[in-house]
């Protein structure tokens, strides 16, 4: 099956991105944690972005902060589908990476979550190559039924200690 790419700017990023790893491995997707920089090891991020598909990954998720342009390097450099995570690393709270990484030129996209959104970036990965792949697509909506059961359980609980019929 195919493998996703998890890349950060930089080993301060990975206890924001865990829980994509945590996402990842509950559905049972295989991937790689590199740390390569679009400003620090730029020769080193494009040489991955180019090879990564025929290394047999199907999506590369970009976490960066601060001036973050890991995420468009990398799809500047593939023609896989790239997910950018900014991250809250700065005194701007992340502003800055968001910006950094939604705001690619026409031609030229990068799926961008929310700031410091590492777990959707998973589950957008594992939309993505769900497409060809019947066996994650399963797991993929029995994680939504979980989620679903959760939520109506909090529902009926939240309902029952809550609520009013009358005064
Ligand atoms: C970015 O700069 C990294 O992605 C990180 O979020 C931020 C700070 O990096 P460090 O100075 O902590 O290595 O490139």
């Amino acid at each position: 099956m195919k493998k996703v790419a998890v890349i950060m700017g930089s080993d301060s990023d990975l206890k924001a991105m865990q829980p994509c790893m945590d996402a990842l491995k509950a559905l049972e997707i295989p991937f790689a944690v590199r740390i390569l920089s679009a400003h620090r090891t730029p020769e080193a991020a494009a040489a991955f972005a180019r090879s990564a598909r025929d290394e047999g990954f199907g999506a590369i998720i970009a976490a960066a902060g601060k001036a973050a342009h890991l995420a468009g390097a990398m799809a500047a450099n593939t023609l896989l589908p790239v997910i950018g995570v900014p991250m809250k690393s700065s005194t701007l709270d992340g502003l800055d990476a968001l910006l950094s990484t939604v705001q690619m030129p026409s031609g030229m996209p990068v799926a961008t979550v929310a700031i410091d959104g590492a777990a959707n970036a998973a589950l957008l990965a594992a939309q993505m190559l769900a497409l060809s792949d019947d066996a994650l697509l399963e797991r993929f909506a029995a994680y939504r039924a979980a989620q679903r059961a959760k939520v109506e359980e909090k529902d009926a609980r939240i309902a029952a200690e809550y609520s009013v019929d009358s005064y």
